[in-house]
């Protein structure tokens, strides 16, 4: 077996040894062997191309987790598939004039490849690919499933519609109002589109954010929970005065200020507004008003610090609780798509309202002062008073606290029968139509006779027209309905003439469920069987970035409470630990010839693609340096320096081997180290253990690996040769250590780790070799302090910082590493400080007295006596009778003969 070295061939030796993880079937997952169950997952990557470095971070993470766990003695699945249908495919297929079959083909080629090489252990036999139809089958059986429970629908109604993609997007994927791929500005649209109706489980999407709260991310919960964005309050119905039966509904979270209300505010969109201004003068200004207002995008609109606009209409409406009319505005901050769209007006108390009275010279009514101080004025005021307080000039109300005076008013209101209490979200449903060709298509005929027929289950999967049949350069209708053969169909019912749906769904379906599909990935008869489902699920560990928090991991929880609802799953939050890695930055050169660090990115010029760099340095070299470089749930900076540190420490770990081959091969079975003689390094390498399992744990790998590379400076730094100490069983001692720290560095340089315990002779491989217990002993009576150097009966001097060097009392100079530790001559810990005075009687008389350390028993204070010069010579010779301990009171009582 030869030792890797300065010349350590690392795509050869690589090569090796993924070959032997695939023939050994390392990761192949098995749900009957015996074991407890690890799910560890990353989100599946989308094939765009080859991967860079940064894109290898997520993989290495978790590979790192998988194989540490593997050690754990747990039954790991860890699987990979492809995120490969969706626009980006198509856009860069339409450039390139590719099909987007064959781009995302070639990308995962690659990108399989590249995984591969970098040593990721993956049950490739559960690889999936979105586009496949033998997973996409499932995806349109997911969808049938929905729509039988009236949770997929077709709606028209007001999209964003990104003009550069020439679709729809989801509100997730809208980014400050721009397309989330291509940036270009969202317009508004009203079309015909399917939805799936999140909005159903909303109240158990944000309560069920409780179950996972301690193991996510805070900020992922609370952008989630604001996305759903749960709002108690009222409706409360305002008359319109003079137009019998005409009334508009407002949403309110304050029904407390009713009594400051001095307008109400209608979205320009709202669907009573040509009845409302049907007669009056000014009809004109606000049908020109509506207009332009419409066009502009709601989150402008909204936004707390915009230009408020409205105009009047003309009309009145009756405040329900005072009866005073007030007028009715038109208000481009009121969005049609929250609540009621209409607001009650209440300048003193709301920022929004406040701004738009000022600037349109309505009344401002203070209603509510602080609960410490008086009411504002309305002249004097400079913002509104926007928190809780207690109501003031508000009828029999007054008096009330906000929370009283809500409680109070919802009651009154749905026994007057002009309000209820309401419950809003701010999560929409979500809208999953998509005009593009490269994605499922939607499993609906369209017949003239029947309407909107579901294709029954048995037909499915409806296949993708093969893309010579299809133009798919981007036009008003979806590509799919340029392909005659896939348009034209019979309708399932009635056997007439009917047309396919031509739109496909949102990428975003086929990742809501791929965690399911790994659990069974080869099942033609199911989408799963759910006793295998049930066996993995939930994933232990998920890992991937949170740029998803309300996409992705939104719906894939809305998908598993809905299959569980249909008995499909168990009712488990998906992913109760979620991990965010951090992004991987590198340096930017500009045209100017300035620079900065930016998200590694091919489109930045600052990419390093990840097969290149593997075959160059080696897998080990790679996944070192990225899980080395900092805190994997921080960013970090991708350097050419930083790869050399890496680099040399292995070569520093392949000496060490190459030293102690001997060491490492002649370690008896069984060996444990002895508590009452034993080494420093073994000490060391408990300690070691201990602080590697726990960061292990915490997935903080780069202080595992510092803490690795401090071992392997003592260890190089120690001489065998010229140590006299260094006999047989230190040999034994050593090759102990060792055969520990080739474990510990094995999740992280697993390759290297490999060769390494092949040394041992052993043929089996490392990861099925037993993570080492710590050992407590060594951890409880001896602390780092002392391994460091201050040992008892020796002086430490550093001659340089990483060789500790013992002068003992004769004078002798010798490493640390060898030196065996007796037992009596451990300092002792902090635990065993607690150290007492014990009075020594013999035959009735105070002899003297003894110090004793914990455990405070008699037999420890009997031992203390004989050792003491002054008291051992009355014990001596002697025949012990009887004795008597007192432990309160600090006494031994010994009767000699
Ligand atoms: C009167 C009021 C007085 C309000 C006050 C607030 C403070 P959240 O918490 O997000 O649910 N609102 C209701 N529907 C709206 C719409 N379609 N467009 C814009 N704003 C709307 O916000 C609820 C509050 O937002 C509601 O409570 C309403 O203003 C406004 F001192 O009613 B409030
Ligand atoms: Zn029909």
């Amino acid at each position: 077996m030869p030792i890797p070295d300065e010349d350590y061939d690392a795509p050869a030796v690589e090569a090796k040894w993924q070959r032997f993880w695939a023939e050994t079937k390392l990761f192949e997952a098995d749900e009957n062997a015996g074991k407890p169950k690890y799910y560890l997952l990353e989100m599946f990557p989308y094939p765009s191309g080859d991967l860079h470095v940064g894109h290898m971070k997520n993989y290495f993470i978790g590979d790192v987790l998988a194989r540490y766990k593997l050690m754990r003695g747990f039954e790991v699945l860890h699987p990979i598939g492809w995120d490969s249908f969706g626009l980006p495919a198509e856009n860069a297929a339409i450039q390139r004039s590719l099909s987007p079959r064959a781009w995302t083909e070639a990308n995962i080629v690659t990108s399989r490849e590249t995984l591969q090489k970098a040593g990721i252990g993956y049950d490739w036999r559960r690889e999936i690919a979105a586009y496949e139809p033998a997973y996409y089958k499932w995806t349109q059986w997911l969808f049938l499933k929905l729509y039988e429970r009236g949770l997929a629908y077709r709606a028209s109604g007001p999209v964003n519609f990104c003009p550069q993609c020439r679709t729809v997007l989801a509100n997730e994927q809208v980014e400050g109002g721009a397309c989330y791929r291509c940036g270009a500005p969202v317009e508004r649209r009203h079309l015909v589109q399917w939805y799936f109706k999140i909005t159903a489980y909303a109240d158990r999407l944000g309560d069920d954010l409780r179950l996972i709260e301690a193991t996510w991310p805070a900020h992922v919960v609370t952008l989630q929970r604001n996305w759903i964005g749960r709002s108690e309050g009222m409706n409360v119905r305002f008359d319109v005065v003079g137009e019998k039966g005409l009334a508009f509904n407002v949403f309110t979270t304050r029904p407390d200020t009713l009594f400051g209300v001095t307008f109400m505010a209608l979205a320009p969109e709202h669907a009573a507004l040509p009845r409302l201004v049907r007669d009056v003068p000014n009809r004109a200004a606000v049908e020109a008003f509506c207009k332009a207002a419409v066009n502009r995008r709601e989150i402008e609109r909204a936004a707390a610090d915009a230009e408020k606009s409205g105009v009047f209409t003309g009309r009145y409406a009756r405040n329900p609780a005072t009866g005073a009319e007030i007028p009715i505005w038109v208000g481009d901050y009121v969005l049609a798509s929250y609540g009621e769209g209409a607001v009650m007006g209440v300048p003193a108390h709301d920022q929004r309202d406040f701004l738009f009275a000022r600037k349109y010279k309505l009344p401002v009514v203070p209603v509510i002062r602080p609960a410490d101080g008086a009411l504002p004025q309305a002249g004097e005021m400079t913002e509104p008073f926007v928190e809780p307080g207690v109501m003031e000039n508000a009828g029999p109300y007054t008096g009330l606290s906000s929370a009283a005076g809500t409680a109070r008013l919802a009651a009154d209101g749905a026994r007057d029968g002009w309000g209820d209490a309401a419950v809003n979200y701010h999560l929409h449903d979500w809208l999953i139509s998509r005009q593009r060709y490269w994605g499922a298509p939607i499993p609906i005929v369209h017949c003239p006779a029947c309407g909107e027929v579901p294709v029954p289950y048995e037909q499915l999967p409806v296949l993708l027209p093969p893309e010579a049949e299809v133009d798919f350069t981007p036009a008003e209708r979806s590509p799919l309905a340029s392909a005659p053969a896939f348009l034209h169909t019979s309708c399932p019912r009635c056997g007439g003439a009917a047309e396919r749906d031509a739109d496909t769904m949102d990428t975003y379906v086929d990742s809501s469920w791929y965690f399911l599909r790994y659990c069974d990935a080869r099942n033609e008869k199911a989408p799963w069987d759910p006793a295998r489902v049930n066996y993995w699920m939930p994933v232990d560990q998920y890992i991937g970035g949170d740029e998803h928090a309300v996409s992705h991991l939104l719906y894939a929880r809305f998908f598993q409470k809905f299959l569980a609802d249909e008995g499909l799953v168990r009712d488990v939050e998906p992913f109760p630990a979620l991990f965010n890695q951090g992004m991987v930055k590198a340096r930017v050169t500009k045209p100017d010839g300035s620079t900065s660090v930016e998200v590694m990115s091919k489109s930045k010029g600052n990419a390093v693609p990840a097969g290149p760099f593997i075959a160059q340095y080696g897998a080990d070299v790679a996944r070192l340096y990225i899980t080395f470089a900092g805190p994997p749930g921080k960013e970090m900076e991708w350097t050419e320096e930083g790869v050399g540190a890496s680099a040399k420490w292995l070569k520093r770990i392949c000496k060490l081997m190459g030293k102690y081959a001997e060491e490492i091969k002649n370690v008896p079975v069984g060996y444990k180290p002895d508590h009452n003689e034993y080494y420093y390094a073994e000490a060391y390498s408990h300690h070691t253990l201990k602080r590697v399992t726990e960061d292990l744990e915490r997935l903080h790998f780069n202080t595992c690996i510092a803490f690795l590379m401090e071992f392997t400076n003592k260890l190089n730094a120690f001489e065998k040769t010229a140590t006299p100490t260094y006999d047989d069983k230190a040999k034994i001692a050593f090759g102990y250590c060792l055969k520990m720290f080739i474990k510990m560095v094995a999740p992280f340089a697993p390759h290297h780790a490999e060769e390494f315990w092949h040394l041992t002779g052993s043929t089996d491989s490392v990861f099925r070799a037993a993570w080492d217990t710590v050992d407590d002993f060594f951890i409880k009576v001896i602390d780092l302090d002392v391994l460091n150097g201050k040992l008892p009966g020796a002086r430490v001097i550093r001659p340089e910082p990483l060789l500790d060097i013992l002068t003992l009392t004769d004078r002798t100079e010798i490493p640390v590493m060898a030196y065996l530790i007796p037992n009596h001559q451990r300092r002792i810990s902090q635990e065993e400080k607690i150290i007492r005075r014990f009075i020594i009687q013999i035959n009735g008389k105070v002899r003297g007295n003894v110090q004793v350390s914990e455990p405070l028993d008699e037999e420890r204070v009997l031992a203390a006596a004989r050792e003491d010069a002054k008291i051992s010579k009355y014990l001596t010779d002697k025949r012990i009778t009887k004795t008597v301990f007192v432990p309160a009171n600090r006494i031994l009582n010994i009767v000699v003969e």
